[in-house]
């Protein structure tokens, strides 16, 4: 069976990615709707052997497909995602908009496909933060052998989890350091190229940032138990793609970190590269970066806690942590609930 899709926010770096995860990974894709602001329209988009081109959102009849990939923001999704469930639609959506809503499904693949069946209720699938993303596929093995009291997370976060400006933002403030012609920070509050950024999203009342609280609010709806307590600190460093963290969790019950890697080893989504070696772990440039799977390394015992383990946890935020994710759920969403 085939089915029309329509990707909104078709011309964003998560749009641009989805286009292509759903090429490459055959999707049974009928029509493709490649949709946007007023300000995108008229651009086109290579998908298989056709140039695309990408239709003003307001202008779109929803009755025309079947699944829609939303990442154009929050307020777009606010708008678009009751417009296109009313018409038919399911809505896969990778904004925060409707993350945080009971009765929507927040989703990882490879660590609740269940709740895909609650799209029922709203006719909207949310996919989660890329820094929830990876840092879950590589926790719910061990949640699931020894269960987790705590998590403490420090992020290192690519710019291209802010979009194309961002990218932009760090490529001229360090052509500019070399050319002695500045460049001043207009995405960020301060400059990104050369620098570290302990912020990411707004500041909240309790002193974190909306992005650290979103790790938090996230891990307890998608593991389905509000007792695992997060401590993230959340930050940006001048890295195009791929989003690291060191990760520090407190078991329930001790496990070792050679039982760990063995049960990283063989879980879906991951691939371990933890060597103890100059160089044997994964990076988000010379791994991570256009690549499907979380990479683990740097997996052991802490030293600190009788029940600590610590890992650094690497993924492409643009890849599975919003555009494969987002396409996997669709695939799952076909195979188990639409065929
Ligand atoms: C970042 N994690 O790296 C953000 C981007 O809630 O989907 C994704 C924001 C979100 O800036």
């Amino acid at each position: 069976k085939q089915y029309d899709v329509a990707v909104l926010g078709a011309t964003g770096t998560v749009g641009n990615a989805i286009i292509e995860i759903l090429e490459s990974r055959s999707f049974p894709v009928r029509n493709l709707f490649l949709l946007a602001s007023s300000h995108s329209a008229g651009e086109t988009i290579h998908f298989r052997d056709e140039e695309i081109t990408v239709l003003d959102v307001a202008e779109f009849d929803f009755s025309k497909v079947q699944i829609g990939l939303f990442s154009a923001g929050d307020s777009v999704s606010k708008e678009y995602a009751p417009k296109a469930v009313a018409a038919g639609c399911v809505v896969i959506d990778n904004t925060s908009e409707f993350r945080y809503e009971d009765d929507v499904p927040l989703v990882i693949p490879e660590v609740n496909a269940h709740a895909i069946g609650q799209y029922k209720n709203r006719g909207i699938i949310a996919n989660p933060n890329c820094s929830t993303i990876q840092m879950l596929v590589a926790l719910k093995p061990i949640y699931d052998a020894v269960g987790i009291a705590r998590i403490n997370v420090a992020t290192y976060q690519a710019v291209s989890g802010t979009g194309k400006e961002a990218i932009e933002e760090l490529a001229q403030q360090t052509m500019g350091i070399f050319n002695q012609n500045p460049h001043d920070p207009h995405i960020y509050p301060k400059q990104i190229a050369f620098n570290v950024l302990p912020q990411i999203d707004v500041f909240m009342e309790n002193g974190y940032t909306r992005e650290e609280m979103k790790m938090v609010w996230e891990t307890q709806k998608i593991l389905e138990d509000k007792t695992v307590m997060v401590n993230p600190t959340a930050v940006r460093v001048p890295v195009f793609f791929g989003h690291s963290e060191a990760v520090h969790i407190e078991t329930c019950k001790k496990i070792s970190a050679e039982a760990a890697t063995t049960l990283l080893e063989n879980a879906p989504g991951v691939a371990v590269y933890d060597e103890r070696v100059p160089g044997g772990y994964p990076t988000p440039f010379t791994e991570a970066a256009d690549n499907d799977p979380v990479f683990v390394g740097r997996i052991r015992e802490d030293i600190s806690h009788p029940m600590g383990l610590d890992l650094w946890v690497v993924s492409d935020n643009v890849r599975k942590g919003a555009a494969l994710n987002s396409v996997q759920i669709a695939e799952i969403l076909i195979k188990k609930y639409l065929m």
